[in-house]
């Protein structure tokens, strides 16, 4: 059985794919199939159209499924933002300018003003059924970077519970409890007892 991950960011399909492989499924991404996502697709103001709109895009692909992953993360202080549009918040789609942009709009807030989650939701088509899982988790901006794994804004998100940032664990630890690795976790169990 062949899954596409509808993205084009390695960092998410590396943290997705190898789950699937504990129920049997074989991901694949569109840059192996010489496909690509573009942008314009995920036009909408809502994680869940958004998920979607990026499966729907791959519909006429020969594959048993096709999963689509929207996500972000919400700044208390900044009235939710980047949320949806945390890809693109600096404007120019490069991450370590997100990372910079987000610390000057953060420079005025203490500590106890830095909450945030990340958000995720996955939209998997599967034997002709499109369902939809998501996950969160809560943390704290960082007024500095610390540490160099994972992706995005890893390296800002700390987690009073780990002492950590998502940029000091492993992969394995990550989506143990991401809104990713939550959001997974259902839709494997979904795909298990389909
Ligand atoms: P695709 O649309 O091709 O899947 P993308 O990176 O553009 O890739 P999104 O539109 O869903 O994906 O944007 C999500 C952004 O939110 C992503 O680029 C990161 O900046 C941030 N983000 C999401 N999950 C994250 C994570 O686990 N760690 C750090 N940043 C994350």
């Amino acid at each position: 059985m062949k899954l596409l991950i509808a993205s084009n960011n390695r960092h998410k399909y590396q943290e997705l794919s190898p789950s699937f492989q504990t129920v049997g499924i074989d991901c694949v991404m569109p840059v192996e199939l010489q496909l690509s996502l573009p942008e314009e697709v995920e036009c909408y103001s809502t994680y869940q159209e958004n998920a979607r709109a990026k499966v729907e895009h791959f519909l006429h692909v020969e594959v048993d499924g096709v999963l689509g992953d929207d996500s972000g993360l919400e700044v208390k202080a900044l009235n939710g933002l980047p949320g949806i549009h945390s890809a693109r918040f600096a404007g120019t789609g490069r991450e370590e300018d997100n990372r910079k942009y987000l610390l000057e709009r953060m420079a005025q807030y203490p500590y106890e003003q830095r909450e945030a989650r990340f958000v995720c939701v996955l939209c998997l088509l599967w034997k002709g059924q499109i369902r939809f899982f998501e996950g969160k988790i809560e943390g704290i901006i960082l007024e500095q970077e610390i540490g160099t794994n994972g992706f995005g804004y890893d390296p800002l998100f700390y987690v009073p519970s780990l002492g950590k940032t998502f940029s000091q664990i492993t992969a394995e630890q990550k989506l143990a409890l991401s809104h990713r690795g939550r959001a997974l976790e259902k839709c494997i169990q979904y795909l298990r007892n389909k």
